[in-house]
């Protein structure tokens, strides 16, 4: 994002203007200083971030003083860990504006900004759509296949690279307002857009994947939240109630409704059961473009415009905290944690708007259709 706070020189509040050019080449997060002057001074403390990173140092020790934010007050126990390199696609796969963007803007998305216009999607659309949708739903799939103990999420988003790129695929999230990743990794309390680093998973863990493709001009965005190892029963049933969450708001979507109902339904069924409803993220229309009207909310009492129509495409994405539902985020501007530091969990389908309800694009074809955490329970 174009904002990125305050130099991290200490005794320095002056707005960060650089990154360190050693940081960016190693896909370290954060590491922004306002002067030449406040880097230079602070490099004889800064530099031992590189080896670190680089896994130099030979002390096993030194990897747990990894802190890129020294002085940021972490909300709950999870830490960032190095980031691999920037990973490419090949040329030959249709790539969406923001791809070769120098700032990951999504131009196309940019120029629509603040209309609620609602595109109802031709015949030759919905087929686009069901087409990435399903390739979305077996990336997905792998991701699922592959998430375990001691398994790095980097690991699970060069599972998701290549699966891709199998697919004649470009991984949406991947430097779309520069997110440098192809896919949000979510563990603990990371809410949503958490990037894909080199900490292995531990027993007890969830780990949500966020998987968004597009092929040959169309997006499908979907997620679920997995069980690393032996999960506790307080936490299978949050994820439980997250995933029933989503499943009632689908089961209300039909031509005429309000899209400002859904976040009725979904904080209803999270406050009687004693969780509570993130605001600060929405579902949102998918099409042609990664994300547009209608803006969807969660919460109850919301203002969003819109009624649904036979031919809209859109997502429903709850994430639903044990705790509060105020949200925090890292430095890096991206990853967004419970305030408190509980966990949270999400889900994500893509649906179309039918005649009689909606069909779930991005739905599991096998085991009936239940999310992988079903398949543990
Ligand atoms: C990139 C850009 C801030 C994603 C989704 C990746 C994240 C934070 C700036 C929504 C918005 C995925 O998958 C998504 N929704 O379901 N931004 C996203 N980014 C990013
Ligand atoms: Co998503
Ligand atoms: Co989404």
């Amino acid at each position: 994002m174009s904002t990125q706070g305050v130099c991290e020189s200490p005794n320095c509040s002056k707005p960060a203007k650089l990154q360190c050019p050693t940081c960016i080449k190693l896909g370290i997060p954060g590491s922004f200083f306002c002067s030449q002057e406040c880097f230079k001074e602070n490099w004889k403390g800064h530099k031992i971030i590189h080896s670190l990173a680089k896994g130099e140092g030979g002390n096993e020790n030194d990897e747990k003083i990894y802190n890129p934010w020294p002085y940021f007050q972490f909300t709950g126990k999870l830490r960032p860990f190095p980031q691999s390199s920037k990973r490419t696609v090949p040329s030959s796969i249709m790539r969406p504006d923001y791809a070769d963007h120098p700032q990951g803007y999504p131009v196309s998305e940019q120029a629509v900004k603040g209309t609620s216009q609602i595109k109802v999607l031709d015949d030759e659309e919905i087929e686009g759509m069901k087409v990435a949708c399903k390739l979305g739903r077996e990336v997905l799939d792998e991701a699922a296949r592959v998430c375990d103990v001691g398994v790095t999420t980097d690991e699970i988003d060069r599972v998701v690279h290549e699966a891709c790129i199998e697919r004649d695929c470009y991984p949406s999230p991947l430097n779309y307002y520069e997110f440098p990743k192809s896919c949000c990794t979510s563990v603990n309390e990371v809410i949503c857009h958490g990037i894909p680093d080199t900490r292995p998973l531990e027993d007890g863990d969830l780990c949500n994947v966020d998987i968004t493709v597009y092929h040959r001009g169309f997006h499908g965005d979907l997620n679920e939240t997995f069980f690393v190892g032996n999960v506790s029963e307080k936490h299978k049933n949050l994820v439980k109630v997250t995933y029933e969450c989503l499943d009632k708001a689908i089961k209300f979507v039909k031509p005429g409704e309000k899209y400002r109902d859904i976040g009725n339904i979904i904080q209803k069924h999270a406050q009687v059961n004693g969780y509570s409803v993130v605001k600060s993220y929405c579902g949102h229309g998918i099409h042609r473009l990664f994300h547009t009207a209608p803006n969807v909310p969660h919460y109850a009492k919301n203002k969003a415009i819109g009624i649904m129509k036979p031919g809209h495409s859109f997502t429903i994405e709850p994430m639903i905290s044990e705790g509060t539902w105020k949200d925090v985020s890292w430095p890096d501007q991206w990853t967004a944690v419970t305030a408190d530091g509980l966990w949270s969990a999400q889900f994500e389908q893509t649906l179309l708007v039918t005649d009689t309800g909606c069909e779930i694009m991005t739905r599991r074809r096998s085991n009936n259709g239940l999310p992988h955490f079903m398949d543990k329970m």
